[in-house]
């Protein structure tokens, strides 16, 4: 007999990669602040709330700021990404994304997203798949950022479900933690090694297949 499940997607590195216009817009602030910022350090942010990749960005280039300007800096940033936000569509969503979101509604599964991101409606919105989730929990809805099992707690509870019942799909260390304190299943996305503690990890999205998603819900 099938279980009843639910899934959490996170969204940047699941469904799609903004990672790389949040790279372009930090690597412009930190230029704008007179220091480089590599993609190798931008792993770091991955993840992260805007504030706390704000502090992280400050420390690699010590540089020292007052409130005020950081506020300023964090709203430059965020309208920089934008700029890149508004301009996609349903071509930038990652491959095997579609596919296991029409696996679980045929199979009558609910799904919500479970992102630390405040731009998460709007992306949906951009690239159409805004309608297909039950519900978006995102940084608007949050007080504690992942690690902490707060946005997936939340999800659990859009999604009618214990925790114990619902499946988190993440890309960051952070969620994975976020999903096991959560006491939730965790599939990673991404290196197994640096995801060692999800309880399965594919290297991407397409490389979920579909005899694992029945096991998974049977
Ligand atoms: P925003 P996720 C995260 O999204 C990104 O991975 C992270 O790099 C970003 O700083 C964070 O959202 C906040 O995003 O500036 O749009 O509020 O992976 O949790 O979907
Ligand atoms: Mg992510």
């Amino acid at each position: 007999m099938k279980k009843e499940i639910g899934f959490i997607f996170d969204l940047d590195g699941v469904i799609v990669d903004t990672a790389k216009y949040h790279y372009l817009a930090w690597r412009n602030l930190a230029n704008s602040l007179g220091f480089d910022f590599t993609e190798v350090q931008n792993e770091q942010l991955k993840g992260v709330s805007r504030v706390k990749s704000l502090e992280i960005l400050l420390d690699i280039g010590k540089v020292q700021l007052s409130q005020e300007k950081k506020e300023a800096l964090l709203l430059e940033k965020n309208e920089e990404y934008l700029e890149y936000v508004y301009k996609m569509n349903s071509n930038e969503i990652l491959p095997g994304v579609d596919r296991f979101l029409s696996f679980l509604e045929t199979n009558k599964i609910k799904f919500v997203l479970g992102s630390a991101s405040k731009n998460a409606q709007l992306i949906l919105e951009k690239v159409g798949l805004l309608e297909r989730f039950t519900a978006i929990v995102d940084g608007n809805n949050v007080s504690k950022a992942k690690p902490n099992p707060e946005v997936f707690l939340i999800g659990a509870k859009k999604l009618n479900m214990s925790p114990t019942n619902c499946v988190v799909v993440e890309d960051a260390i952070a969620g994975v933690q976020a999903a096991n304190a959560a006491n939730m299943i965790s599939i990673g996305i991404g290196n197994a090694k640096v995801l060692s503690e999800a309880n399965y990890v594919f290297d991407s999205m397409e490389a979920i297949t579909s005899d694992f998603l029945k096991n998974l819900i049977n």
